[in-house]
C-alpha cells in the first residue's frame, strides 16, 4: 500500500521561520521513516500563492504580485533544499496545472449542484481569508480567529453546499476515531460542525489575484477563493484534472497541519472530497504552535527565528532533533536556545557521539578497527534482549506521530551501550587476557549504534549516514530488514575513525531574543515600591491618575499555565497590531474558554513582569471580595485598545 504525506502550502507573504520548520521536518522525518521500513511514499509540499493577502503583501513590497510570489516561493523551495527535505512535489498555486485542475474540480462540484450562485453580505477578514457571520465576530467588528478588524463585504458569490454535508462529516468522525490527530482536538471540531455549517462563499469578485473560474461558466468577474484553491493542491499535485499520473496515491495517509488551520482540513477539505466522490485522507495531524522564549513570534516584536539562522549555528540535523523530541506532538512548543543547547550537549553529544568516540576508540586500540560479532551473543544476552525489546517498541510512537516518546525510547539504546561498557570494563577485560570477551563487548556496541542509527535515521539522515559509514554499512531499507527487523547482528566489519559529531556547545552562539520588556524587577525593588506606595497620602493629581495607561482588551487567546493554580494565560488585543501576553491570578474563577472573546480592562503601561518565568505585558482591573473575583469590563462593547478614562 502506498503512502502519501504533506505539508499545508504556505503563504508566500513572508519568509519561513521554525514554526514553518517544524512542520516540514515532521512530515519529512515521517516519508523517510516509511521509505525505510519500504513503503512507496510520496511527500508534497509547496507555497499558496493567491488571494488579498499576498497582493497586499506584494503591493507592501512595492512589487508586481507574480514577482514577489516568485521570490518567496523560491525561498521556501531553497530553504527546505538547504535543510534536505525529501520532497517528492513542490507545488506552487500559480502554477498551471494546479489552476486547471482547480477549474475541473469547480467544475465537478457545480454539475452535482454543490454550488450555486447567490449574493453574500458579510464581514471578511483578510488576514484570515475568511468571512464570519456577525454571530461570530467580537463586538460585531472583529475576527474570532485573529482578533485583527473586519471589513464588510457585499459581492455576488458562488456558494458550496457546506451545510449538505453536516450530516456525513459528522458521521466520519464518528466512524474513524483516528481521522484527527491528536484525539483532544477532534471534539473542538465536532463541536463546530454540530453548531452548524452555513454554505461557503468560494468566488470572491473584489479582487483578482486567484484562479480565474472555467470557462464553462462565462463568469470571469469572479476568482476562487484562496481556500478551495489551496487545499486542491494535495491533489492536483497529483495530477487531478490532468492525467491522474500519481492519484494512486490518494487519499493521503497523514496530512500534517498547525493547529490553526486545523478547521479548513478537517471540515472544508473532506467536505470537498465527497463532493468530489474521492476518498478522505486517513488522518490530519494538527501539532501545536512554536513560541520563542515563552513568547508569540511576530514580526512587530522582532522575535521571529529564521531556521537557516539557528542551522547554520547550531547545525540543521540538531535542530530536527531538538524540534522533533522537544514536544509531544499536538502540544505548544517552546524554542529556547539554552534548552536546545541543553540537548545537544547531554543527548547528542555525550550519549549519542560519546559512544561512537569509543568504540572508534577502543576497536583501534584492541583489535586494529576489526570488529567481529561473533561472540556477542555468548557475552551479551541480557543487553541483546535489552536492546531488541527497545527496537520492538519503536515503530507503534512513530506511526502515532509521538517522535517525542520515539526517541526518548530510542535514546535506551544508547544507555545499555554506554551501561555495558561501564559493567564489562573492556579494557580491564584486555588486561586480564580476555581478549574475547572485551572484543564482544565492543562489537555488541557497534551494534548497538549501527540499529540505533538505522531507527534515526528518518530524523538526522546525513548524520546517521557518517555514523553508518564509519560502522560499515549502509543505512537503507535492506539493512533495516536485516539488522532491526529479523535482529541479525553485523558480521566481521572495519571501523572507520571520524571527527566527533556533536561538537559541545558552552555558550549562546545567537544573540537573545530582543528584549522586547524591561528586566524583571527584583524582590528588593519591589519591596520598596510597595512601602512607597502604602507611605503615600491617599489623595492623587488627576495627572497622576492619567500616568496610568488604562485600555479596553479583547483576550483572544487563553490557556492555564501548568504547575499553577492561580494563573492562566492571556493573549490580549489592544489595537495594537500584535497581541500583548497578560499573565494574571484569575484561574480560580475563571476557565480560559469563558475568557476568549470577551472584553476586559488593560493596565497597558504597566512595566513588563515575570510571572512563573513568563512575561505578562499588562494587568488586568478586577474586582474581589469575600465573595470572589470579577473582572472590571466595559458596560458596552467597545473596540480594542479605546482608552479608559
Ligand atoms: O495557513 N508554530 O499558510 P501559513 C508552529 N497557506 N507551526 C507554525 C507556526 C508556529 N508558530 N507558524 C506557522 C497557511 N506554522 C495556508 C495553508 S494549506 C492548504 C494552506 C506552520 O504560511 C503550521 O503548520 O500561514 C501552520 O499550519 C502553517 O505553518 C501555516 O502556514
Amino acid at each position: 500500500m502506498s503512502k502519501y504525506i504533506t505539508t499545508p502550502i504556505y503563504y508566500v507573504n513572508g519568509e519561513a521561520h521554525i514554526g514553518h520548520a517544524y512542520t516540514t521536518f515532521i512530515a519529512d522525518t515521517m516519508t523517510r521513516y516509511e521509505k525505510l521500513k519500504g513503503e512507496d511514499t510520496y511527500f508534497l509540499t509547496g507555497t499558496d500563492e493567491h488571494g488579498q493577502k499576498i497582493e497586499e503583501s506584494a503591493q507592501k513590497n512595492g512589487k508586481p504580485t507574480q514577482e514577489f510570489a516568485d521570490e518567496i516561493s523560491a525561498s521556501f523551495k531553497n530553504l527546505w533544499d538547504e535543510f534536505g527535505i525529501s520532497y517528492d512535489k513542490f507545488i506552487r498555486t500559480t502554477d498551471e496545472d494546479h489552476k486547471k485542475g482547480v477549474q475541473k474540480a469547480f467544475e465537478v462540484m457545480y454539475a452535482k449542484g454543490d454550488i450555486y450562485k447567490d449574493f453574500y453580505e458579510g464581514h471578511y477578514c483578510v488576514s484570515c481569508e475568511t468571512f464570519f457571520p456577525e454571530t461570530q465576530l467580537i463586538d460585531g467588528e472583529y475576527c474570532p480567529d485573529c482578533g485583527r478588524s473586519t471589513s464588510v463585504i457585499k459581492e455576488e458569490s458562488y456558494f458550496f453546499r457546506l451545510s449538505k454535508y453536516e450530516d456525513a462529516l459528522l458521521k466520519h468522525y464518528s466512524n474513524n476515531s483516528d481521522f484527527i490527530l491528536p484525539r483532544s482536538r477532534a471534539n473542538e471540531v465536532i463541536n463546530f460542525v454540530k453548531g452548524g455549517l452555513r454554505d461557503l462563499s468560494v468566488t470572491r469578485t473584489s479582487f483578482t489575484w486567484g484562479v480565474k473560474m472555467p470557462e464553462s461558466l462565462h463568469d470571469d468577474k469572479h476568482v476562487m477563493y484562496v481556500w478551495l484553491d489551496a487545499l486542491l493542491n494535495y491533489i492536483t499535485a497529483l495530477g487531478y484534472g490532468k492525467d491522474d499520473a500519481n492519484m494512486r496515491y490518494w487519499p493521503a495517509s497523514t496530512q500534517f497541519v498547525g493547529k490553526d488551520i486545523l478547521r479548513f482540513h478537517a471540515i472544508y477539505w473532506p467536505a470537498f472530497l465527497m463532493s468530489l466522490d474521492l476518498p478522505l485522507p486517513k488522518r490530519i495531524g494538527a501539532h501545536g504552535w512554536w513560541t520563542r522564549d515563552g513568547e508569540k513570534m511576530s514580526k512587530s516584536k522582532g522575535n521571529v527565528i529564521a531556521p537557516k539562522e539557528v542551522a547554520d549555528v547550531y547545525g540543521a540535523e540538531n535542530l530536527r532533533y531538538f524540534m522533533l523530541r522537544e514536544v509531544p506532538f499536538g502540544q505548544d512548543g517552546d524554542f529556547s536556545q539554552r534548552a536546545f543547547i541543553d540537548r545537544i550537549n547531554s543527548e547528542l553529544s555525550n550519549d549519542l557521539g560519546n559512544l561512537l568516540n569509543r568504540i572508534i576508540g577502543m576497536s583501534g586500540k584492541y583489535s586494529e578497527y576489526e570488529i567481529d560479532s561473533v561472540d556477542v551473543e555468548q557475552f551479551h544476552e541480557k543487553e541483546l534482549d535489552a536492546m531488541n525489546t527497545v527496537l520492538d517498541s519503536l515503530d507503534t510512537y512513530m506511526e502515532n506521530l509521538q517522535t517525542h516518546r520515539y526517541l526518548e525510547e530510542l535514546w535506551r539504546l544508547f544507555s545499555i551501550g554506554n551501561k555495558a561498557i561501564e559493567e564489562h570494563a573492556p579494557w580491564v577485560k584486555m588486561k586480564e587476557d580476555k581478549k574475547d570477551e572485551a572484543l564482544a563487548t565492543v562489537a555488541l556496541v557497534a551494534n548497538i549504534l549501527a540499529k540505533a542509527s538505522i531507527m534515526l535515521h528518518p530524523v538526522m539522515p546525513k548524520t546517521t549516514n557518517i555514523i553508518a559509514d564509519a560502522l560499515n554499512f549502509t543505512i537503507d531499507n535492506s539493512s533495516y530488514k536485516e539488522l532491526v527487523l529479523d535482529k541479525k547482528l553485523l558480521k566481521v566489519f572495519n571501523i572507520k575513525v571520524v571527527p566527533p559529531l556533536f561538537p559541545r556547545v558552552e555558550e549562546l552562539l545567537m544573540p537573545e531574543a530582543p528584549k522586547a520588556m524591561l528586566e524583571e524587577k527584583s524582590k528588593e525593588e519591589t519591596k520598596e515600591i510597595k512601602t512607597e506606595i502604602q507611605e503615600r497620602d491617599n489623595l492623587i493629581e488627576i495627572g497622576q491618575f492619567f500616568e496610568t495607561s488604562l485600555k479596553v482588551g479583547i483576550v483572544v487567546e487563553a490557556e492555564e499555565v501548568p504547575k499553577s493554580k492561580k494563573l492562566l494565560k492571556l493573549q490580549v488585543d489592544l489595537g495594537e497590531g500584535s497581541l500583548r501576553q497578560v499573565v494574571a491570578g484569575i484561574r480560580e474563577f475563571y476557565t480560559p474558554q469563558e475568557l476568549v472573546n470577551t472584553q476586559v480592562c488593560v493596565v497597558a503601561n504597566l512595566k513588563p513582569a515575570k510571572l512563573m518565568g513568563m512575561t505578562s505585558e499588562g494587568m488586568l482591573l478586577a474586582a474581589k471580595d469575600e465573595d470572589g473575583l470579577c473582572l472590571i469590563r466595559p458596560e458596552k462593547p467597545k473596540k480594542a485598545g479605546t482608552p479608559i478614562g
